[in-house]
């Protein structure tokens, strides 16, 4: 499934704005069939954008169930002889899609995009009803997990990750037209031959009529530079323009097919960034040369629209990471918006691509205010069923993101379970899965500090090892002497795997302006003195090839927790995107180091 564009051949049309909107918490909506006409008693509810922030009270903040969206599109009288497809970037967590009433799609997933055929429902020129209902409920089975609690007080939605469950329509939805037999599917895996660069491309074509496929391939000049036939084959770039980390060139692939006397009648455009990507005893090699990764775990969240898209904080936060010299960011803990890997495509900066699967660890879900406690992997809980959502997750991901450059390595999970034979049943399927989706990238999981070197029954699975850790916060909290010591030591250790090593997360809550002469926790100069002693600990061990500092800026949390402060305060940049202290630092460190 494609992304919708603008071409000779294809027209979109967006259908982002203010729609009806309804909280339906009893769930009277699917049993009244609320699709089949206008939503009775509608609020205004901006696409795209989480709904839980944009309402005022609690009532959004804690809705557990189903919300309704809905609005009417015309389309567009050109579109006569087209086929016509709706399709919503994301849904979170769940959702089914009515147009007049006749259900299109239904898509379980909240990060990745899903789209109906409508060719039948819509005529050109006229309007149809779009509706919506979106589910916020995680279970066992979800991807990411939850766990829906009956309480007196009522339904009581647990999650066991701290970033607060946004939900409802977080990115664009698009009505789109294409001929209709089309270029359904597009990959392309990128090789270099010393300086002569080679793509290689497949395209999968849906609908009857007779075609053939052909392909130019243009600069970002748009000189063709190469052209080939068939609906397979390569293209070879002498003198290749490599798409590199801090220079994100790109190459404009065009797919057309043909009809029996040669004229095209569909054109599809696909960006090409001609780059390698590899790993090598302890190094991560692109394009051949070793990769340092700075930069950071993020997120998808921003006051009021929550983690809904938004393309001014988008570029900002790129100008942030060009400014404080960072090459790269971890999608920490779900697929983003597509336009996130195209910009990134275009600015060079380097992606860890994760997979929505964070919490499947009951060990960190517990703690001592935790209430219930469950056990990780059992059929009760994480199970056969679980895994197959899983699985699904990371078929959405990798046939989303397969050609993003930009993309260099497969997260898929983060802090699981990790030191237990149930967990390495769980994960070892789920590692062979993706890279029989994508021979081409590493694909790795994010390791939690409870299952350390040599009782981690996982990351022997893994191309490259990813370490959350955080000496001098959660262990040794206020002692960075005793935190150095044992976080080199267990580095140490990790060292002896021959992988290269990311720490993917580090970290320590500082909320803005706070101060302190000595490094007292939560202060700025705490921060400060906390990345640098991780920074000694890096240094001294060569196998680690990269450092994302959790987290870029301060985002929301559940509210249950005595353990956040209006929300995670680990940003090195505020929820409104100031510098702490810390930001300086980094930049220091990040512009100067070789
Ligand atoms: C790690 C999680 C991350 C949290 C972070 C923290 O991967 O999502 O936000 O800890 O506690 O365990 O700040």
């Amino acid at each position: 499934m494609l992304r919708p564009q603008d071409t000779v051949s294809r027209e979109r049309k967006s259908l982002n704005g203010v729609w009806d909107f309804r909280l339906d918490p009893e769930g009277a909506g699917r049993r009244e069939g609320w699709q089949d006409g206008p939503l009775a008693g509608a609020q205004a509810m901006p696409v795209p954008a989480s709904y839980n922030d944009v309402l005022v009270g609690t009532v959004g903040r804690d809705h557990v169930g189903d919300a309704w969206y809905q609005t009417t599109v015309r389309v567009p009288r050109g579109w006569a002889g087209q086929r016509v497809a709706l399709r919503f970037d994301s849904a979170t967590h769940a959702a089914v899609v009515w147009v007049d009433g006749t259900e299109v799609a239904r898509h379980e997933g909240g990060y990745t995009p899903f789209e109906a055929d409508v060719t039948a429902l819509v005529t050109p020129g006229e309007e149809v009803r779009v509706t919506a209902v979106v589910n916020n409920e995680l279970s066992f089975q979800t991807i990411p997990p939850g766990v829906v609690e009956q309480t007196p007080q009522g339904r009581r939605q647990r999650y066991f990750h701290d970033f607060f469950n946004f939900a409802g329509l977080h990115r664009s939805v698009w009505l789109h037209a294409t001929p209709t037999t089309y270029v359904d599917d597009v990959v392309v895996v990128t090789d270099l031959q010393g300086t002569t660069g080679v793509v290689a491309y497949d395209v999968t074509v849906a609908g009857g009529a007779e075609h053939s496929v052909r392909v130019t391939l243009r600069d970002a000049g748009g000189l063709v530079v190469a052209t080939a036939h068939g609906a397979s084959g390569e293209l070879t770039v002498p003198d290749v323009h490599r798409w590199q980390p801090g220079a994100g060139y790109l190459y404009d692939a065009e797919v057309e097919l043909l009809d029996a006397a040669g004229a095209p009648f569909d054109s599809y455009h696909q960006s090409v960034g001609v780059r390698t990507v590899e790993v090598r005893g302890t190094q991560f090699l692109i394009n051949g040369e070793p990769f340092y990764f700075q930069g950071f775990g993020k997120h998808e969240d921003t006051a009021v629209r929550g983690k809904g898209h938004d393309d001014a904080y988008l570029v900002h936060d790129f100008e942030l990471l060009d400014w404080i010299g960072a090459n790269s960011f971890r999608t920490s803990h779900y697929p983003y918006a597509e336009e996130v890997y195209e910009y990134a495509d275009r600015k060079g900066i380097v992606v860890i691509d994760e997979v929505a699967a964070v919490g499947q660890n009951m060990g960190l879900a517990g703690g001592i205010f935790g209430g219930q406690s469950y056990v990780t992997f059992s059929p009760s809980t994480i199970n056969e069923a679980s895994r197959r959502n899983h699985e699904q997750a990371i078929r959405e991901l990798v046939r989303r993101d397969k050609n993003h450059p930009s993309v260099v390595l497969w997260s898929i999970a983060n802090e699981p379970e990790s030191d237990t034979d149930a967990a390495r049943a769980y994960f070892e399927p789920l590692f062979a899965l993706t890279r029989s989706l994508d021979p081409t990238r590493p694909v790795g999981f994010v390791n939690v500090m409870l299952a350390p070197h040599g009782r981690c029954q996982v990351s022997e699975l893994g191309d490259v090892l990813m370490l959350n850790r955080y000496y001098g916060w959660y262990v040794n909290t206020g002692d960075l002497v005793a935190a150095e010591a044992a976080w080199l030591a267990e580095l140490q250790a990790w060292a002896t795997d021959g992988k290269p090593i990311i720490i993917t997360e580090y970290g320590a809550d500082t909320v803005a302006g706070v101060h302190s002469l000595t490094p007292q926790p939560w202060s700025e100069e705490y921060q400060v003195e906390y990345l640098e002693m991780n920074h000694r600990v890096f240094d001294a061990v060569d196998a680690v090839v990269g450092e994302q500092v959790w987290n870029f800026a301060d985002f929301a949390t559940a509210a249950n927790s005595v353990f956040r402060v209006d929300g995670n305060k680990k940003g090195v940049f505020t929820r409104d995107r100031r510098p702490k202290a810390a930001a300086h630092v980094l930049r220091r460190r990040w512009t100067t180091k070789p």
